[in-house]
């Protein structure tokens, strides 16, 4: 624990002696100490040390419409005066949730109006596993169990959303993934392109799900499942020609096709949903993040009328959860989307500010250490290497854990995937912010490149 200050070494001293932190290796936070933050307005974070800090990250992809917003507050603050908690089980309901789900169902692409409410992504996931296979089994399908996904998608840390996801160092923990379910290569042309060109690519890896669809057999898939862009995997923007491909093959087998809309919904790409951005058409989507820009947890499903008018035929769905629906959630999410919709913060960003990000984000190609600029909306990822021309990376040096170390110590959050530095602000960020968020990321790639040399 590095730290003069007694009140920082105190919750630090709280940390060692009794919390158990989430994608932490416990002993090494125990010799460093976790980095206390304390509060944050707008896109800025502070420290217990004092620092500000840029939150190029949006804490963890969800703070779309930026800190300290008083009526998301005050809209938890009143649900909770007026009914704190009831369920939606044994056929009851409450406004705040009726009326958040029709607010979805408005900003959902056409021909998706109903929602089931869970307490989170990896929930939502989880709900999306089982109303499939309880749709195929109504249909007089029940072999069509299968989900295919894709490697290196992240669908969330319950055993089912760990499964779907393809995360392998997450399935070596715990024998995942679950059986039905299988993964296909992702539409990540810089690092496993090769000599193919990205449209090339792009064709190949969409191939691999009609592959994979013969392989199972079309009468043992149930469903696909995919992030319109890959958040957590490392911001893997599919080369043009992907969704076009998938979407002809969707077209062409009798399977569901499921968007995990968690980081691309609510405005990311500068459209309601990532769906929206590459017209997806999906039969269900999930979410969470955004929905609530993180300030209560919240997730949920997204369905097609089409599938609702299958379910309605099937009796119970045996599946819920205490908090789906909660009505302080449901609240918070009802005024979150009232601010981004009033204000026009998608709006903004289409027009604006993501425009914008991706040119001065573009303007770091021309570091020696940068390989590629992608992005989207307000997405980006900055791939480090040791030779452009090859893609060739820094093996064994962390490059990227060196970058994030020294973005943390000049107050921006960037955070690394590998050797992939990626960027997801929140959506209020002004042009003024992002010229910070670039000149400080420039910084920190020059202090990297020098570590790397010296
Ligand atoms: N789907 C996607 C696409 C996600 O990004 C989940 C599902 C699961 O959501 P919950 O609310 O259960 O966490 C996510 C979550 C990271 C990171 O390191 C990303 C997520 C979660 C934790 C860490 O980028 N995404």
């Amino acid at each position: 624990m590095t730290s003069n200050n007694p009140q920082t070494r105190e919750w630090q001293a709280l940390s060692n002696d009794h919390h158990l932190a989430p994608f932490s290796d416990f002993k090494q936070l125990k010799e460093k100490g976790p980095r206390i933050i304390t509060h944050a307005k707008g896109v800025y974070l502070w420290d217990s040390e004092g620092n500000q800090i840029l939150d190029g990250m949006a804490g963890l992809w969800c703070v779309a419409i930026g800190y300290g917003r008083d009526e998301l507050a005050d809209a938890a603050s009143k649900q909770m005066r007026e009914l704190p908690y009831y369920n939606l089980f044994f056929q009851t309901a409450h406004p705040p949730v009726l009326e958040l789900a029709k607010a979805i169902s408005d900003i959902a692409p056409e021909g998706m109006n109903h929602v089931f409410f869970t307490g989170s992504g990896s929930e939502g996931n989880d709900t999306m596993l089982r109303m499939v296979r309880h749709y195929w089994a109504i249909k007089g399908q029940p072999n069509k169990k299968v989900i295919i996904s894709r490697k290196n998608g992240y669908h969330g840390s319950t055993v089912a959303g760990a499964s779907l996801g393809g995360m392998t160092y997450m399935h070596e923990q715990g024998d995942l993934p679950i059986p039905g379910i299988v993964h296909i290569a992702q539409p990540y042309w810089f690092a496993e392109g090769g000599d193919m060109t990205p449209e090339e690519f792009g064709i190949w890896a969409a191939n691999q799900l009609e592959e994979k669809i013969l392989e199972v057999g079309v009468d043992n898939v149930g469903a696909f499942i995919a992030e319109p862009i890959q958040g957590a995997g490392g911001v893997i923007i599919p080369p043009d020609s992907y969704w076009p491909r998938i979407k002809e093959i969707l077209a062409k087998y009798d399977i569901l096709f499921v968007a995990d809309e968690v980081i691309c919904g609510f405005g990311r790409t500068g459209e309601w949903f990532g769906s929206d951005f590459y017209d997806l058409k999906p039969d269900m989507m999930t979410i969470a993040k955004g929905l609530t820009s993180g300030y209560i947890p919240m997730g949920g499903l997204i369905v097609r009328d089409a599938v609702v008018d299958v379910l309605n035929e099937g009796g119970d769905f045996n599946h819920g959860f205490t908090y789906s629906g909660h009505p302080v959630a449901a609240a918070v999410a009802l005024e979150n989307i009232r601010i981004m919709r009033d204000e026009k913060i998608i709006e903004r960003v289409h027009a604006e500010t993501a425009p914008y990000l991706q040119k001065r984000l573009r303007e770091l190609n021309d570091h020696p250490l940068v390989g590629e600029v992608r992005g989207v909306g307000l997405l980006g990822a900055i791939e480090l290497v040791q030779d452009k021309a090859t893609r060739k990376r820094y093996e064994g040096k962390g490059v990227g854990m060196i970058c994030r170390q020294f973005c943390f110590d000049n107050g921006l959050i960037m955070r690394a995937v590998g050797d992939t530095m990626i960027i997801a602000p929140p959506l209020v960020i002004t042009p003024a912010e992002i010229d910070e968020l670039v000149t400080k990321a420039r910084k920190c790639l020059d202090l990297t490149l020098s570590a790397l040399q010296g």
